[in-house]
């Protein structure tokens, strides 16, 4: 579900370049503080004066992470009516309930580099925008919920911890409250897979095989290989990715290995080994096809995901003309 939209355009305070009448050592002096903050550790706020390009790449990272939060209720959404219990529903319920409001604090913090939410969702249901490559693989089991807690939830730490600690302000903040809501989920998964590992030989084997499907697909969730990440490295200079792609990707490994020894779940890499020289685990490498196949929207569930978010924001459009309608009818009544 989304939220009643905002009107489309920048909000006054959002200042990428300074006006053409300004002097060039004015705007030398803008991009200096705008370098110094950065280089301090400070936060760049909304107000601030932004380097252009800097704006337009926390649009793109903000706008995708928000859309991988409400793509990301579709597959585990898929099995709400299906729970085993009534207990596991109502934790599915709100986990789920959880993502769709990540998914606002994301949009919120990305209407503040001056994109409207109508614009972000128009790009992501026209294709133009990314969201993670995850979503785009079926949930076949009930042992899926768990491993997506376990493992997704896992990966979304892994990568969101150090975001507490971007650059950009909004989105710092919006991702404190994320990560002590993921670090729960990722331990609801946890306890449903151990359930189900101390269960029957059946449920062990479920496990295992949800497993083997998205050990890999998790992998690719951290992004190309460093060497073929084109945005890392003004990224990381920007101070708004504090971690590269495969530092993040060894510290997932390093982190999940004992907790599938502990598990009884086997990850399916014959190379996974602990290198006592390095002090981590190496590990063999992802399919990078694939991983290029599924962004480009020939995963297996690329095409399903983005026709059931637009029918959903298509469907919705009467509540969103209801709030505003409403919105504007409470003002009017203030006034009289
Ligand atoms: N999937 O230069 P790179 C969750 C794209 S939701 C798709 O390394 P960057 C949850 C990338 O966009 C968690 N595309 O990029 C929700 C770029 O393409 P463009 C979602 C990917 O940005 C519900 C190109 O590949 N988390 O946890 O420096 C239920 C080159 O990549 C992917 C976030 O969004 C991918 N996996 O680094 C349960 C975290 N990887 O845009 C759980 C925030 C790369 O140039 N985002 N691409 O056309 C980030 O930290 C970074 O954007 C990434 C990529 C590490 C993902």
């Amino acid at each position: 579900m989304t939220a009643p939209t905002t009107p489309a355009g920048p909000p006054a305070s959002v200042t990428t370049a300074p006006a053409p009448d300004v002097d060039a050592d004015l705007a030398d002096g803008l991009a200096a503080d705008f370098e110094a903050t950065v280089a301090r550790g400070d936060r760049i706020e909304p107000r601030d004066w932004m380097p252009e390009k800097y704006r337009a790449t926390l649009v793109r990272q903000v706008a995708q992470h928000a859309h991988s939060e409400i793509i990301g209720m579709q597959p585990e959404g898929n099995w709400i009516t299906r729970a085993p219990s009534l207990r596991r529903k109502a934790i599915l319920l709100a986990k789920v309930q959880d993502e769709a409001g990540h998914g606002l604090y994301l949009y919120s913090a990305c209407e503040t580099l001056g994109v409207s939410r109508q614009e972000l969702t128009e790009k992501l249901v026209s294709g133009k925008q990314k969201y993670s490559s995850i979503f785009n693989y079926p949930t076949l089991s009930y042992a899926d919920v768990g491993t997506i807690g376990w493992l997704v939830d896992g990966a979304a730490i892994c990568n969101q911890v150090p975001l507490c600690r971007t650059s950009y302000g909004p989105y710092g903040r919006a991702m404190i409250r994320v990560c002590k809501e993921e670090s729960f989920h990722q331990r609801q998964g946890y306890e449903l897979l151990s359930t189900m590992m101390r269960g029957t030989d059946e449920q062990r084997a479920m496990v295992q095989e949800s497993v083997d499907r998205f050990w890999w697909p998790a992998l690719m969730m951290f992004g190309p290989p460093d060497a073929d990440s084109p945005n890392t490295a003004q990224s990381m200079a920007w101070g708004i990715k504090r971690d590269t792609n495969d530092e993040l990707r060894q510290k997932f490994v390093d982190m999940t290995v004992p907790q599938a020894a502990a598990l009884g779940v086997t990850l399916p890499d014959p190379e996974l080994r602990w290198d006592e020289e390095r002090g981590h685990h190496d590990f063999g490498s992802p399919d990078w096809d694939e991983f290029m196949t599924v962004v480009k929207g020939g995963g297996p569930c690329n095409a399903q995901r983005i026709a059931h978010r637009r029918a959903a924001h298509e469907d919705g459009e009467w509540v969103r003309d209801a709030a505003l309608a409403f919105a504007a009818r409470s003002r009017e009544q203030v006034r009289a």
